[in-house]
């Protein structure tokens, strides 16, 4: 009997849905897109620097883990952390291995990984695999994948990573609890075979919010729309590293979102990036666009990529004004165009020594601060940014810098771009006004 081309097709399709990874594979066409191997191939355990250059988690870590019969085992421990955001404020968070959010976990595709999951937390919980095609039972959703983690239980996760790209995990049990007190962290599949240019510097960024009241010390998970500490990796500028590229080399920034309530709109300034993939898979090239900012949905990651051929010293930040603003931005009363010194006299009988802030908005907040003018209150940390090298960065929360140069080195994350005198804005002289014809 022959077989006739269809049946061979039919036929090879039922042999490779014997396959656990065919299964996970075949859940969804779109991630084809995703794959540069077979699914179905076996591989050696995918190595840093040899199969991958490792991502960098600014202001964070990457998961260890070792190799036992060519499975990759990791060790998440969910646990409490006391946690800086920036300098002043700390508070009483949950996160893994002793850090919020948790630590990258990186890997190959092809790979196969066990992770265990200890929980330390007095509440049950879960890990959710965002992203990640896995085999149902591997999914994470308490109740509905399995059983939730009870304190002091250690579950087991396996499965083959089967597409590449940026993913994330996050507990799946008393989501709006445990999400918004920092059960988060990214996940990194590098391609087994590399389909396209290889970065130079791969930077990974998670974005989060929380409200933590001035001289509190818990995120309130109960919070729905005034969020007032907005984090990449759960710090608030200036407690963000700044990025740092060599000059002409290729950057990749991967960006996930699993903040509570909002999308963050990323902006990146002195460049124009495309976005390469989302969590779905890799977008292809003729459907990429150039932009200068790039909207992250909740629950969701964006990676931009583009070539540092611009030097210096770029903001990159949400472009939402008050994500950019830390606790005492929210909920002031308005004074703009009110007689500071007559409202300051109103209340000095009340509240001797009041400082009137606001008349002419809130840009001197931080300024005011840093001179010893006035204080903050305990836990908690100026609404807006910190000293920069031509006066006060008026932006706090979800905001970190760019360094581009020529030559980068160990200190280069806490230098200051030395521009060109004729590169630089500057006050204008009265000879240059007056040869202009403008009036002041
Ligand atoms: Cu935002």
């Amino acid at each position: 009997m022959s077989l006739s081309r269809r049946d061979t097709f039919r036929l090879g399709g039922a042999l490779a849905l014997t396959g656990l990874a065919a299964r996970q594979a075949s859940a969804q066409n779109a991630i084809a897109a995703a794959q540069t191997v077979d699914p179905e191939a076996t591989f050696e355990p995918g190595k840093p620097e040899v199969d991958y250059r490792p991502v960098i988690t600014p202001n964070g870590a990457t998961l260890p883990f070792k190799v036992v019969d060519d499975v990759k085992v990791f060790h998440l421990i969910a646990e409490e952390v006391d946690h800086v955001f920036a300098p002043g404020l700390t508070a009483q968070c949950w996160g893994y291995n002793g850090r919020v959010h948790g630590p990258t976990i990186e890997a190959v595709e092809g790979d196969i990984v066990r992770i265990y999951v200890t929980n330390r937390l007095p509440a049950a919980t879960t890990v959710h695999w965002h992203g990640v095609i896995v085999p149902s039972g591997m999914d994470g959703v308490g109740g509905l994948n399995q059983a939730p983690i009870e304190p002091g239980e250690t579950y087991r996760y396996e499965f083959k990573l089967v597409q590449h790209g940026t993913f994330m995990y996050h507990s799946h049990h008393d989501e709006m609890t445990q999400m918004a007190m920092g059960m988060l962290g990214m996940i990194v599949v590098h391609p087994r075979a590399p389909n396209g240019p290889l970065p130079d510097r791969d930077y990974a960024l998670m974005m989060s919010e929380w409200s933590i009241e001035p001289g509190t010390r818990r995120p309130d998970p109960n919070e729905m729309t005034d969020f007032n500490v907005l984090t990449f990796n759960a710090r608030a500028y200036p407690g963000t590293d700044a990025l740092v590229a060599e000059t002409g080399e290729r950057v990749r920034i991967r960006l996930g979102n699993l903040s509570a309530m909002d999308h963050h709109p990323i902006h990146l300034h002195g460049y124009a990036f495309h976005v390469t993939e989302t969590d779905g898979g890799p977008i292809p090239e003729s459907a990429q666009h150039p932009d200068t900012t790039v909207l992250v949905p909740t629950g969701a990651t964006r990676t931009i990529e583009f070539v540092a051929d611009n030097p210096g010293d770029w903001a990159m930040h949400c472009h939402m004004t008050h994500h950019v603003m830390t606790q005492m931005g929210h909920d002031l009363d308005l004074l703009i165009g009110a007689d500071g010194d007559a409202l300051r006299e109103a209340i000095a009988p009340a509240l001797p020594g009041t400082m009137v802030m606001g008349t002419d908005g809130m840009g001197d907040h931080g300024k005011h601060i840093g001179m010893g003018h006035m204080a903050v209150p305990e836990n908690s940390t100026p609404m807006v940014g910190a000293r920069g090298p031509m006066g006060y960065i008026t932006m706090g929360g979800m905001f970190t810098i760019l360094k581009v140069r020529d030559a980068v080195d160990a200190d280069t994350g806490d230098s200051w771009y030395n521009e060109q005198p004729e590169n630089q804005a500057r006050l204008a002289t009265a000879t240059e006004l007056a040869k202009d014809g403008i009036e002041t």
